[in-house]
């Protein structure tokens, strides 16, 4: 028998808002954006939640529904940095952790000694996330993955939930089917389709049934509504690609601005890798178009780099190629760089220019550490900034104004 935690925080992003700023505490607080923007709300505060405020909303509807809501743009880099401290929290308990975004984890606790409870266990980890970080999580515990976090979302905010082993498919049974990991608006609305509704209703159907609805490929998530769920926690692996993206606040065909977005995004990326201690080999621009159409373009180079001007040269000629003659209004751009390697790979018949880059890059990075990321323009992230001025957010996941 295993006994698995799933801690996930509450109301993330402005709970971070809110340790850094007390005077938000109490408040509804919605993290997306300004709510004359485009942008949907990325996370609400449980005061703002009462008027119907969720993720995902456009924050102009959140506007409506509460209109007293503090709105704020975000701050990436220090939501990496709370969730770095959460994690490490979580791994004091077991070397079993398997991350599942930045404010959620799974914890296999099986055979850890002396622990009291695993009710117990569980409040000392809920506190000591709340001391030393000042968020809040909610945990579920229980035999099996997927019951565990259903357990952690159920008990929201401030949660603690126990299954015991055995009570697992009575505890999923009432819940609506969408609260089923896996279940999304799609499966669920063929489920509803289909006259189920709970978890319990899809539990009880029989296998030949939902076989022949769903495949054999989906089998799983039957199991899971009976509360099985055999999947190990698993370490994982790091990403396998990281990226950035915005949409614009206007639709643009100002080529100069999506250059310098693209260099923007590239120092990103570079600084990102070299902290990693990777390089990568593809580089993959991304637009959506005014009219919504998406297109996607990659390269793959000989060599794996970690250099922003690398990064920066890739990406131009992959904007030069799908621009085309044609202009047509971006609203979207992003940029992804994959196909890591370890930074020690590197050959070349330029190695000592590289190197030489490479160290300027990296000195870069640590005035930009301490100083912050405005700190070194280059003549690229100049003309963003002299169109945008300081009116841009910080944030590179959300538009500039
Ligand atoms: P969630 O755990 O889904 O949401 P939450 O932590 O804000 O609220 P709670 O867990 O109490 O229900 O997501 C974690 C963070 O991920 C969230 O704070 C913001 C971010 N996020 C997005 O950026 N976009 C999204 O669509 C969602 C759902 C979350
Ligand atoms: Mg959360």
């Amino acid at each position: 028998m295993r006994t698995i935690f799933h801690v996930d925080l509450d109301a993330f992003f402005v709970t971070v808002e809110q340790v850094l700023n007390p005077d938000l505490r109490g408040k509804p607080v919605i993290v997306g954006g300004r709510p004359e923007g485009r942008g949907v709300v990325a996370s609400a505060s449980y005061e703002a939640r009462k008027f119907g405020v969720h993720a995902a909303m456009p924050l102009a509807k959140a506007k409506r529904l509460c209109p007293r809501a503090v709105f704020l743009v975000g701050n990436y880099h220090r939501y990496v940095e709370f969730s770095h401290r959460f994690m490490q929290i979580l791994g004091d308990y077991s070397p079993s952790l398997e991350p599942g975004g930045l404010d959620e984890a799974y914890l296999d606790v099986t055979g850890c000694q002396d622990c009291g409870s695993w009710r117990t266990l569980a409040l000392k980890i809920k506190e000591r996330i709340r001391k030393e970080t000042g968020m809040v999580a909610s945990v579920g515990i229980a035999a099996c993955k997927v019951v565990a976090k259903v357990a952690s979302d159920a008990g929201k905010p401030d949660g603690l939930i126990e299954v015991m082993p055995g009570q697992e498919r009575d505890f999923l049974a009432a819940m609506p089917v969408n609260k089923l990991p896996g279940v999304g608006d799609k499966t669920g609305k063929v489920l509803r389709s289909m006259g189920i509704d709970t978890i319990g209703q899809l539990a009880d159907m029989q296998d030949g049934l939902f076989k022949s609805r769903f495949g054999d490929g989906m089998a799983w998530l039957q199991q899971h509504a009976r509360g099985i769920d055999g999947s190990a926690v698993e370490a994982r692996g790091e990403a396998k690609s990281i990226s950035r993206e915005t949409t614009f606040e206007k639709d643009t065909v100002d080529t100069a601005v999506l250059k310098a977005t693209l260099r923007y995004f590239a120092e990103k990326l570079g600084a990102e890798l070299r902290d990693m201690g990777r390089m990568a080999r593809t580089v993959t621009l991304k637009l959506r178009y005014a009219d919504f159409e998406t297109v996607s373009r990659g390269f793959t180079a000989r060599e794996a780099t970690n250099l922003d001007d690398a990064i920066f040269q890739s990406a131009m000629r992959l904007l030069e190629s799908a621009l085309g003659k044609k202009y047509r209004p971006v609203r979207l751009i992003g940029l992804e760089v994959s196909n890591f390697s370890g930074a020690e790979m590197q050959l070349s018949l330029f190695n000592a220019e590289i190197k030489r880059l490479e160290k300027l890059d990296r000195a870069i990075d640590m005035v930009r550490d301490k100083y912050g990321f405005d700190a070194i323009q280059t003549g690229y992230t100049l003309e963003l900034k002299r169109k945008y001025g300081d009116k841009r957010g910080k944030d590179e996941k959300l538009p500039p104004v």
